[in-house]
């Protein structure tokens, strides 16, 4: 996931560190000692870098490209540094770049970088730690405040009361129906049983399609004949969820464009009838801004408290995942990542950016 971002980001927080060393100035002999046992111990995961700790001279090949997690293993004691925008303005270009490359849009890209910038620009700062980790701390603090509170859905169903209702809308062929069984597959994985809906009953071949699903994760399914009112269907699927202490209503529907006022007033009905819980949009993160403006149009029609974002697979940079968790506003439950009924990861803001950059609770 999100391949070509974390590379680029490996190498521009490293970028970063150079300028601000340069900026620090050079270490006093005695405080470029090596970092004590414990101290490494707090660093994060790295790759071995024995030989720079120990103070010789690393193999050729290792000199050769450092990058941001192996490079700096000194660590810098009581030294204060008041960082200027222009020691870090070269640094802050390239991730600007960095991140417009991977399709995270505009103003999310500047939010990042004015985070940055208010991180580290002016203050001054005492680097008791590596440079490396005030620089990736900044970065991570940035995403997070960037990527918002997450969703939590196994923590959503276990405090709410019972049976959970969740109701999927979006426009035709995001991959609605795929991820209600994979979420259906997620949920059996983790304890919890459900109950789908099959709430399309428009298309022609939805039905069969979803009890296809429905039967290869065995999960039990709720359906009507083709043509039947959706409100009915789901309304039925409730109903059995709450007669056999089903954990959680699954509710598909048939895809739909926002200015298609018949099929909106239908999501309406089921919406009044079902009473769900969480009415989760579905859309695919390629979209990328058109996501946003769709996501919105449901909004505003149906009411959306949460999204999915499909296909990521086909999206190596990943910035657009990014960027429509920032810019709708409402939390992503899940990134979709293939045609199987695993392919789904949950999008929290927290393991978003320990995927990007590394471990740590930057989020909380
Ligand atoms: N690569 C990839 N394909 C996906 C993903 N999710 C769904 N698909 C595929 O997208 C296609 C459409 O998926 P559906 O689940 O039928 O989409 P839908 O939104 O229910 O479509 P309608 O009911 O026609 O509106 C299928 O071929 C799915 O296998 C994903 O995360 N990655
Ligand atoms: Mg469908």
């Amino acid at each position: 996931m999100f391949d070509s971002l974390k590379t680029k980001l490996k190498n521009i927080t490293h970028k970063f560190g150079s300028s601000i060393e340069e900026a620090a100035g050079p270490l006093p002999e005695e405080e470029a000692a090596a970092p004590e046992a414990e101290e490494v111990e707090a660093l994060p995961p790295e790759p071995p870098v024995g030989a720079e700790d120990a103070g010789e001279a690393p193999p050729e090949e290792e000199r050769e490209e450092p990058t941001f997690f192996n490079r700096i293993r000194v660590l810098v004691r009581e030294r204060e540094i008041l960082l200027q925008e222009k020691d870090i303005a070269e640094p802050l270009l390239d991730l600007e770049m960095v991140l417009l490359e991977n399709d995270v849009a505009l103003p999310v890209t500047d939010e990042i970088i004015a985070r940055m910038k208010d991180e580290l620009v002016g203050r001054q700062r005492k680097i008791g730690a590596s440079v490396d980790d005030l620089v990736l701390e900044s970065l991570k603090s940035a995403l997070c405040g960037v990527l918002g509170d997450g969703l939590d859905l196994l923590e959503y169903v276990r405090e709410h009361e019972r049976p959970v209702k969740i109701l999927f809308t979006g426009v035709n062929g995001t991959g609605k129906t795929t991820t209600v069984a994979k979420v259906a597959h997620y949920l059996k994985k983790n304890g919890f049983s459900a109950v789908i809906g099959a709430g399309d009953t428009y298309r022609a071949g939805a039905i069969e399609q979803i009890r296809t699903h429905a039967d290869r994760i065995g999960v039990k399914m709720i359906q009507h004949q083709e043509g039947a009112d959706p409100s009915a269907v789901l309304f039925d699927a409730v109903s059995y969820a709450s007669a056999h202490n089903i954990d959680v209503v699954l509710a598909d529907t048939a895809g739909r464009f926002h200015n298609r006022a018949n099929l909106m007033r239908q999501l309406e009905k089921i919406r009044r009838v079902m009473k769900p819980d969480l009415v989760v949009y579905v859309d695919e993160a390629v979209a990328g801004n058109d996501a946003v403006i769709r996501a919105e149009e449901f909004n505003q029609t149906v009411g959306t408290d949460a999204v999915i974002l499909t296909k990521a697979d086909m999206d190596p940079k990943g910035g657009a995942a990014i960027s429509i968790a920032h810019t709708v506003g409402k939390p992503i439950l899940f990134l979709g990542t293939g045609q199987g009924y695993d392919d789904i990861v949950p999008f929290m803001p927290q393991s978003v950016v320990n995927e990007l950059l590394g471990g740590g609770e930057a989020c909380a």
